[in-house]
């Protein structure tokens, strides 16, 4: 029988470089021998990129917030569906470019959305598949705005501002203290070789542990 694979997750504010530090992660991890498939979310799957258009999309301001759950849900169960457990049960890993903890921290501590609705659309559609690790790159999000502003054209959620990130930003510390198993948390206010280091560092002890069983 093939063993799973894993499904690693890098996620947080924006600006934190998770997607700049994403072929570095894929490239140490094919290292340690292991068969990587990078992603994203939302996205992954045709259908899933045309979702993300839409709800990254300017003209989409004034979207409800039911909408934007259930369509950032819809993306991820095509996601699941079509990429993620096909390749976790081939044995290969996922490098996945944001994930759940994403819907908690904009839609639940950034807009407000209950978790109990949150928590139903997760069990519906993942049924039970939680990321085996999650890297969550934090920084104050003044920070990350000024690098992400850097970047060009903000999107929908990049506009909401300050007050808007930093209950995002929360939202993702509290997940993080409530599961310290699976987060590691990246101080990702620091030059990109700093947060490289640290990076290399929490997945060579993470992968001991993992070994050490
Ligand atoms: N979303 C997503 C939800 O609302 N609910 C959900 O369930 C999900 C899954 C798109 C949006 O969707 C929302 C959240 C997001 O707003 P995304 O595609 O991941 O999600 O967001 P992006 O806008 O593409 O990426 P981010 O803004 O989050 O940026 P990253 O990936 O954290 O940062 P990165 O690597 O793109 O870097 C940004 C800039 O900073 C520089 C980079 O070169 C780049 O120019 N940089 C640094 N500069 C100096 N020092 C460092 N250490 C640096 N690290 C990066």
């Amino acid at each position: 029988m093939t063993m799973m694979g894993r499904l690693i997750v890098v996620d947080g504010v924006e600006g934190g470089g998770k997607t700049t530090l994403l072929e570095f992660i894929r490239t140490r991890l094919a290292t340690a021998g292991y068969s990587v498939l990078t992603t994203r979310e939302p996205g992954g799957t045709t259908l899933g990129e045309e979702i993300r258009s839409l709800l990254l999309a300017h003209r989409q301001d004034g979207m409800t917030l039911s909408a934007e759950t259930l369509l950032v849900f819809a993306a991820r169960a095509e996601h699941l569906a079509k990429v993620i457990r096909p390749a976790l049960s081939a044995g290969q890993w996922v490098l996945c470019d944001r994930f759940t903890d994403a819907t908690y921290a904009y839609q639940g501590g950034g807009r407000g959305l209950s978790l109990d609705k949150i928590a139903v659309l997760e069990h519906w559609v993942q049924e039970g598949l939680q990321p085996d690790l999650t890297l969550l790159f934090d920084l104050p999000v003044t920070v990350g705005l000024e690098r992400a502003g850097r970047r060009g054209a903000m999107d929908r959620f990049e506009r909401e501002g300050e007050n808007f990130l930093e209950r995002v930003r929360a939202a993702y510390l509290e997940r993080a203290r409530q599961q310290p198993d699976r987060y590691r948390i990246v101080d990702a206010n620091g030059s990109l070789e700093a947060v490289k280091s640290q990076v290399d560092a929490l997945l060579n002890r993470w992968l001991e542990q993992l070994h050490a069983g």
